[in-house]
């Protein structure tokens, strides 16, 4: 290993041994950026790689709400500015209760590697909060959202910081956390969240982007090993925002998802879930606030199984984890590795561990890391900030084209990468060196900052 790259780990280990996914996403991307490192020796002596996993700032604040009954409730919030060199900081905001400062500083930094990949100019930035939207009001959720925006604000904006939705934040808090902003600014400065309702400036095609894109990254795995999605069956993990738009679009091209998931269980649909009455179904799950996907089984009398993942069980060709972060560790692996998975693409933030994400590099034809595969959601978040300083709304189809473009060439750039530092087909490597180009000649021009 190069003695820059292992030192640069070996400090981040150290410094940040209570942040295990801040650890893991450092050392899963610096160990793939080696041969780049190993042929530019001008990045150790200003010291790139030390400044790259040092993020830009790091707002952490409390966030206090009063529930119905009048008690009040007191959160952490976060929001993480981590590497501003290619364009504002741009990224979600997750509400859960799994939220810490290292999962805010690991999605940061995916971030920040995935936003480069797409070509737009868009730095990487996260944030969100340990507050558990499941089971609250409406109410209580615009209180929630209107006192975090309350100590956000003044940290960004259009031009500086847009934050979007995530787990746990949907078009629903970002209404709430606009009409916030704008109460406080006192301008209308649309551009500085994305994912918004139509109304008032959000874009077509965003809430569907994030799956519709990892499909269209899929298309071009398929055609690669010249197989048709119409002859495969995807099993998914979760059944959000993120699994609704792959069941949608995969149904469309006559594919089908036979599984989604929960942390309830799984629900096994071997017709796949691909009319409209199911897909509607999924969004009304997820609008009832019960996160339970038992509900979908109960509805359409398909097989669900308690307390388990799919992966083991089912009938499938393509996985697609489209949940949490480390849902799939050894366990998960090996299970899919025995039933011969051959394309493994990850959808979620960092849904392996390193340790599994080695072994089924090993064991199938195809991996595909999810800061590539889910880009075509921020990527449209970038669309909508086009279409709101542009004071224009774009077409369905224009912007659906244009995420189409995007996902053809974050593949194709890739594929590339990998290719010009001799690692052969490998999509992993090949999109943290592509992502990593171009914010290291950006930070390169920019000097010492
Ligand atoms: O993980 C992600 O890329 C997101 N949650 C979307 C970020 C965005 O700014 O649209």
């Amino acid at each position: 290993m190069n003695a820059y790259v292992s030192s640069v780990i070996a400090n981040v280990k150290e410094k940040h041994a209570h942040e295990p996914e801040f650890v893991q996403t450092i050392e899963e991307v610096l160990t793939s950026l080696e041969p780049v490192i190993a042929q530019h020796p001008e990045f150790e002596k200003v010291d790139l790689l030390g400044r790259m996993v040092e993020p830009d700032r790091l707002f952490k604040f409390r966030v206090v709400w009063e529930d119905d009954n009048g008690q009040h409730h007191t959160n952490t919030g976060y929001r993480c500015q981590f590497n501003g060199a290619i364009g504002p900081y741009k990224g979600g905001i997750r509400f859960h209760p799994t939220v810490t400062e290292s999962v805010i500083k690991f999605l940061g930094f995916e971030q920040t590697f995935k936003n480069s990949l797409t070509g737009l100019p868009i730095g990487g930035g996260k944030g969100g909060s340990d507050f558990d939207p499941r089971g609250k009001s409406d109410a209580e959720i615009m209180r929630f959202c209107q006192s975090y925006m309350t100590a956000l604000y003044r940290y960004i904006g259009p031009d500086t910081d847009v934050p979007a939705g995530d787990i746990g934040v949907g078009a629903r808090e970002i209404g709430f956390l606009y009409g916030q902003y704008r109460r406080l600014k006192g301008t209308f400065e649309n551009g500085v969240l994305t994912g918004k309702g139509l109304s008032y400036g959000g874009s077509l095609i965003r809430p569907e982007a994030t799956g519709f894109g990892a499909v269209y990254y899929l298309l071009n795995v398929l055609r690669d090993a010249d197989l048709r999605i119409a002859d495969q069956k995807i099993a998914v993990s979760g059944f959000g925002n993120v699994a609704w738009g792959i069941c949608k679009k995969v149904a469309e091209l006559g594919g089908k998802v036979v599984a989604i998931s929960g942390p309830d269980g799984y629900c096994y649909d071997p017709d796949g879930i691909v009319t409209d009455e199911k897909l509607a179904y999924m969004l009304e799950m997820r609008e009832s606030g019960r996160d339970r996907v038992q509900d979908y089984a109960d509805k359409f009398g398909v097989e669900f199984v308690a307390g388990k993942k799919p992966w083991a069980d089912v009938d499938y060709d393509i996985a697609m984890p489209a949940a949490y972060q480390n849902e799939i560790g050894m366990e998960e692996a090996e299970a899919m590795a025995a039933k011969g998975l051959k394309y493994y693409i990850e959808v979620a933030n960092m849904p392996t561990t390193n340790e599994a994400l080695e072994y089924l590099m090993e064991k199938c034809e195809v991996v595909a890391p999810s800061k590539a595969v889910n880009a075509g959601g921020v990527a449209t978040s970038a669309l909508e900030m086009s279409q709101n300083s542009e004071r224009l709304v774009w077409s369905e189809e224009e912007v659906d084209a244009q995420l189409v473009k995007i996902m053809d060439t974050i593949y194709r750039l890739s594929v590339e990468a990998a290719e010009e530092y001799g690692l052969g087909y490998n999509l992993v490597a090949g999109a943290n060196i592509a992502g990593f180009k171009r914010v290291a000649e950006a930070m390169m021009a920019q000097g010492v900052i």
